[in-house]
């Protein structure tokens, strides 16, 4: 019997081998597969066995599993998922119900598709804690993410799943060569948004030292790197850049560093800044990418061979449909990534609607790993905007400037990226009652609009008083939002 103990795949340009290792009779052989030929190559055995080496998993079995096996997993998870949300989640229930369907109804992963689909209004309108699946009593976590209009979107975490999250963020830190010897920076925010205590608690998983900096205080976080021997950072792309230029301003290089890599997300980036910050931090930087209705970071991740991100296909299930009509497109195309999470127990979600435009690749990867890869997010369906890391919605500036009194309901939100660091100024009309000579009067104005959106969003904002009717009329929908960053 033959019994495989080792699988890669290797692409040439005209043709793709599958590299097996097989146990045959206590004999160990290694064996190139091409157009279902078997042969014995030494070459390919010298091949293997360098890739093996050189390749850090952190759980090699779940993430070196074949297709099928991923498939099988997933099917068997997902009807237990269902099962679930069906015996514990009205508003699932109620759902299945208005569609005519039974949990024993999904019988294979095509079903998939039969089931509703989630929204970020979905759980809104059950606010806080109506999508949650177990009691309370269960929960030992929550976080939270921006809503359209002020109302956070609330996930709450059972012991088990705080696990599995960890599981999650240790494979994507192990896939930039973290082990137990490393030191890692965690220099996301710790809070409600699930950036610092997610890559926390995966450093934690690994058994390497977590630095638990949060965000902000750049000089420090630069003292932190250099006195502690920092080998891994985490943090939003934009501050990774915004550190590599204090570290130059205060006068000194990345020869002061023992930073290695960098796992950077939660926000759009590209080629060209992974580029920049690669240079002047003298790393690798690799891309994360997560939400917090999901999970939080982690959801998926890059290899080192950076072509897209490997998403956990045991917890979560990507679709790509199309953003109106919520039907799947064809194999390849971009669309909005659509995500049903498998072993959640305190907040399961089935077919979320992320928003973020991207294409999955099921090829397996040369670093071994079968899991699908997802692009880089090209953008999002909806008006959400990112900004310093923090989601945005033009529609919550407008309610915190209304909340203020005074001014019009004319405003033009305009988002920049100065020295790599987003900038949001917000141009408002003042009525001709109120406009006036008065400097000290203008001043203190200006700062009671950006304390309420700061009170509402948590982050500054530069508030700019305009005169009537300067800001230009829409004959349509009115642009709000003028971003000018090159993303
Ligand atoms: O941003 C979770 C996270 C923390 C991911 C740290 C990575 C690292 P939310 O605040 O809920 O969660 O925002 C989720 O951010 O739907 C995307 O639009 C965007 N986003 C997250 N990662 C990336 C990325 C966290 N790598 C929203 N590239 C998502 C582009 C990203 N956009």
């Amino acid at each position: 019997m033959r019994n495989i103990f080792y699988e890669r795949f290797f692409n040439t340009p005209k043709k793709q081998f599958r590299i097996l290792t097989i146990k045959e009779r206590n004999q160990v052989s290694v064996y190139a597969v091409c157009c279902g030929k078997y042969v014995l190559n030494s070459f390919y055995a010298a091949w293997c066995m360098l890739c093996s080496i050189m390749e850090i998993y952190w759980n090699k079995s779940v993430e070196t599993m074949e297709r099928e096996q991923i498939r099988a997993i997933q099917l068997e998870r997902l009807r237990s998922t269902v099962q679930n949300v069906y015996a514990s989640v009205p508003y699932y229930r109620d759902k299945m119900k208005e569609k005519g369907l039974l949990p024993g109804d999904i019988k294979t992963l095509d079903n998939l598709r039969d089931l509703p689909i989630t929204t970020k209004q979905d759980l809104r309108d059950t606010y806080p804690f109506g999508l949650f699946a177990v009691p309370m009593e269960e929960i030992v976590r929550v976080h939270a993410s921006s809503g359209t209009t002020g109302k956070q979107t609330v996930v709450g975490y059972t012991r088990k799943d705080i696990d599995i999250w960890a599981e999650c963020m240790a494979r994507c830190l192990a896939m930039e060569g973290a082990d137990k010897s490393s030191r890692v920076q965690v220099a996301y925010g710790y809070g409600l948004f699930t950036g610092g205590l997610g890559a926390h608690y995966g450093t934690e998983k690994l058994g390497a030292v977590a630095i638990p900096a949060s965000s902000g205080n750049t000089q420090r976080q630069i003292t932190m790197m250099i006195d502690f021997g920092v080998t891994h950072l985490c943090c939003t792309p934009s501050y990774a850049m915004n550190i590599a230029e204090v570290l130059w301003d205060i006068g000194h290089t990345k020869d002061d560093l023992k930073l290695k890599a960098g796992c950077f997300g939660a926000e759009p980036w590209s080629d060209g800044m992974r580029a920049e910050i690669e240079n002047r931090l003298g790393i690798r930087a690799y891309d994360i990418y997560g939400l917090s209705e999901i999970m939080g970071p982690a959801v998926s991740h890059e290899c080192r061979y950076q072509n897209g991100l490997h998403i956990w296909e045991d917890c979560f299930i990507p679709e790509i449909t199309d953003a109106d009509t919520d039907l799947p497109v064809k194999d390849g195309e971009a669309g909005d990534l659509v995500i049903t999470t498998v072993n959640k127990e305190g907040f399961p979600l089935i077919r979320y609607k992320t928003r973020d435009i991207c294409t999955i690749n099921y090829e397996p990867c040369e670093c071994g790993r079968a899991h699908a890869r997802m692009s880089k997010p090209a953008g999002r369906t909806d008006d959400m905007l990112i900004i310093r890391g923090v989601n945005v919605f033009p529609s919550q500036i407008e309610s915190a400037l209304l909340t203020v009194g005074e001014v019009q309901p004319h405003y033009q939100i305009i988002v920049d990226r100065i020295n790599n660091l987003d900038t949001l100024t917000v141009n408002i009309e003042i009525s001709e009652g109120m406009f006036t000579d008065n400097i000290r009067g203008i001043e203190d104005f200006e700062k009671k609009v950006g304390n309420q959106i700061n009170s509402v969003l948590g982050i500054n904002a530069k508030i700019r008083l305009v005169e009537p009717k300067s800001i230009a009329r829409s004959e349509g929908k009115a642009k709000r939002v003028i971003d000018k960053r090159k993303i």
